[in-house]
């Protein structure tokens, strides 16, 4: 039998890893699940967030899933298929991926046997339908394009204008979605997980769910996506997978072996930095938090150490939290953000906190 098998899609930040959480912490008793996760970043950070869940979790961290991670997310897909035989499997693309691409590769050949690509949910933040840069972006239009359940996360945080512009966003989509609705905390009903999936338009087809926007194709993106470069490209041993130096065969030119990896890439509009910082690294914390609080970035997420102990960031545009938490294994850090970042200001600022 083909493994029911969902994506949970949304722009960058709306809140698709809380409803996978959400989710696995709803699912049947018993019942063996696994997630994809996949993000525009190097390092990846979302697979830490979802610590503690009982169920499988592979990352594809370094860009959109149909782009220059297709190999890995092929493989990792395959890898949790086999090894796991989950009853359903969640898939979270990054939130700047091309949706449509992940959805041909999920319902071709080479799984049509294996997964039944069920309904496809979209989280939005109703705050985005003002925001021109939301928009216009291909990518957020095709996620609202392809979703059978439209969610508007983060209701906590609208007000009633915003909420009211959201349903009435919702009914006028054409054609209708299986289900339409506001939540906070990611709260999905598990049910909306086996609503009736509709059939997919092609990846040539554009669309525009609002009618008055350009919309670039695929490939007029693709002129200009996910360029990873990295600082430390000569410790790589993997590019979907990067390790800071951490053995023999790892030792950096100068034969000393190095805990600071950084890698910065853009694409689909947006730019981002990654550092993953070995074990034996501890940031001064009012510097980190200083540094991290000035700057308005569009995304920065991590799983940080610091003198005060472990700490697990998660903000989108100045909202979000510091949280402590279990030791991790090693510092990773993400800033995303629709401008150009300066790597190398940034890094050196980062190494100056340094204990
Ligand atoms: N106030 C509020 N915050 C929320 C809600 N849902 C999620 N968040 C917060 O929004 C931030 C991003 O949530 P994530 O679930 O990591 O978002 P995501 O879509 O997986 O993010 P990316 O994978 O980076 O694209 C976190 O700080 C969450 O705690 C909500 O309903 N209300
Ligand atoms: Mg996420």
């Amino acid at each position: 039998m083909p493994i029911p098998t969902h994506l949970i899609t949304g722009f960058l930040g709306v809140g698709k890893t809380t409803a996978i959480r959400h989710l696995l912490a709803h699912r049947p008793a018993g019942e063996r699940w696994a997630v994809l996760v996949n993000e525009f970043g190097q390092v990846g950070v979302d697979e830490q967030l979802m610590e503690g869940e009982d169920v499988a979790i592979r990352q594809v961290p370094g860009g959109c899933l149909c782009c220059v991670s297709s190999q890995a997310f092929t493989v990792g897909l395959n890898r949790l298929i086999r090894e796991e035989r989950p009853a359903r499997i969640l898939i979270e693309p990054t939130g700047l991926g091309h949706p449509a691409r992940v959805i041909e590769t999920l319902t071709g050949e080479f799984y049509r046997q294996v997964l039944d690509l069920r309904a496809v949910i979209t989280l939005i933040d109703a705050r985005h339908l003002a925001s021109p840069r939301h928009r216009t972006h291909p990518t957020w239009q095709d996620q609202i394009a392809l979703a059978d359940v439209l969610v508007a996360n983060k209701a906590d945080l609208y007000s009633d204008a915003e909420r009211e512009a959201f349903l009435d966003f919702a009914r006028r989509l054409d054609p209708p979605k299986s289900r339409t609705a506001l939540v906070s905390q990611g709260a999905l009903d598990p049910a909306w997980l086996d609503l009736p999936a509709h059939p997919k338009r092609s990846v040539e087809d554009t669309h525009d769910p609002l009618g008055d926007t350009h919309h670039p194709g695929h490939d007029d993106l693709l002129g200009d996506t996910h360029h990873p470069e990295y600082a430390h490209g000569d410790l790589l041993g993997d590019t979907h997978h990067p390790e800071y130096a951490h053995g023999d065969s790892h030792d950096s030119p100068a034969g000393t072996r190095s805990d600071w990896f950084l890698a910065t890439q853009h694409g689909d509009g947006y730019h981002g930095i990654s550092w993953l910082l070995g074990p034996a690294v501890r940031l001064a914390h009012e510097g980190l938090i200083e540094l991290l609080h000035g700057g308005a970035w569009d995304r920065t997420k991590g799983v940080l150490h610091t003198d005060r102990g472990w700490f697990t960031l998660n903000r989108v545009s100045g909202e979000g939290t510091l949280e402590p938490r279990t030791p991790g294994q090693e510092t990773r850090l993400e800033i995303i953000h629709h401008a150009p970042l300066d790597a190398g200001r940034l890094d050196a600022r980062l190494r100056s906190l340094r204990l």
